[in-house]
């Protein structure tokens, strides 16, 4: 059962990279298939155009509404539907069509970059053929989350459905609990927008129409586009997959995994002294207890260093007598 993956961008062979290395393999292992599309391919117009002037004045472009409705719609399988005065869709809301879950739907799209408009064709699941392996199961049928290696304790585990996910400088942060939380879905869809940012009624509309929107940043600083965003995105939520990582347990250890976000300890390996510089003595000892307590002292030092702010989120009941002397 893979995860699909399809992300909508005005430059999509920028996703070219994800056939290679872990991702590629990935991908030919059948855990996740991914689809980059064309917002272009949805345009009617000459000049293919996907932005406008922002309504009130100021400086750049904002992503025009109609466009991106047009290509969600085909890939979620949604009917267009007017907007009622009170921000409700009127009668026959797509929201009980059972589209949150993408479990009636499957997309079938060449997953060459820019590619026809014949990107993006709806099919029900019983027109299909059957190739697109997981989409018929109801996305209870999948057993995935008891199995994911690292079940952060602060996320939920249960299986979502489809996400879509607008990468966004003004947004909440993204961070390792949203990472784990969206490994568990069946599938995401990203809207790159450019920095100037998308008309504010897209993710609106979407969930009126009860889909499950999301919008994150990466971080405080500015990027041109939400491409490298996706990307970074898509790297932390998929790693998370069973089977994508060859060693499951080193997910388990490192910093910002688990109930506490603290930064992980510096590893060294041999040789044990190099240009003059010995290793701590402690980690030639042998004494795994001493090694563990070790390395639980220096990860809440540097973490109380370095970034305060996960120490002011720790639960301090979590804490053992010792950690609490560090
Ligand atoms: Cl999600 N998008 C853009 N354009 N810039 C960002 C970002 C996202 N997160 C941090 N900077």
């Amino acid at each position: 059962v893979g995860m699909q993956i399809d992300i909508v961008s005005v430059f999509p062979e920028y996703f070219d990279v994800l056939n290679l290395s872990l991702f590629g393999k990935a991908q030919s292992k059948g855990l996740v298939s991914v689809h980059a599309h064309n917002l272009r391919d949805w345009t009617h117009d000459v000049h293919h155009s996907v932005d406008d002037t922002p309504v009130g004045g100021g400086a750049g472009m904002v992503m025009k509404p109609e466009v991106w409705a047009e290509c969600l719609d085909d890939l979620l399988g949604l009917e267009p539907r007017e907007m009622n005065a009170d921000g409700e869709s009127d009668s026959n809301s797509n929201a009980s069509a059972g589209v949150p879950d993408g479990a009636d739907t499957t997309v079938t799209t060449s997953a060459a970059a820019g590619g026809s408009p014949s990107n993006g064709t709806v099919v029900t699941a019983a027109e299909s053929d059957g190739t697109g392996d997981a989409e018929h199961l109801p996305a209870s049928d999948s057993a995935s989350a008891d199995t994911v290696p690292n079940s952060d304790s602060q996320a939920p585990t249960h299986n979502l459905g489809t996400v879509l996910i607008f990468p966004n400088p003004s947004a909440p942060l993204f961070t390792q609990r949203d990472a784990t939380e969206l490994s568990h879905a069946k599938r995401l869809m990203f809207g790159c927008g450019r920095y100037e940012g998308y008309d504010a009624r897209i993710p609106e509309y979407y969930r009126a129409q009860g889909v499950d929107v999301r919008e994150y940043s990466i971080g405080d600083y500015v990027l041109n586009g939400g491409e490298v965003a996706v990307s970074v995105m898509l790297e932390a939520i998929t790693r998370l997959l069973p089977g994508f990582m060859g060693n499951p347990e080193s997910i388990v250890e490192e910093s910002y995994t688990g109930s506490e976000a603290l930064l992980e300890h510096r590893q060294y390996t041999r040789p044990a002294v190099w240009r003059g510089m010995g290793v701590p003595d402690v980690l030639l000892s042998g004494d795994h207890g001493k090694v563990d307590r070790f390395r639980r002292d220096e990860a809440l030092a540097r973490t109380d260093a370095i970034r305060p702010d996960l120490i002011e989120q720790l639960d301090c009941t979590q804490l053992s007598k010792a950690d609490r002397k560090t």
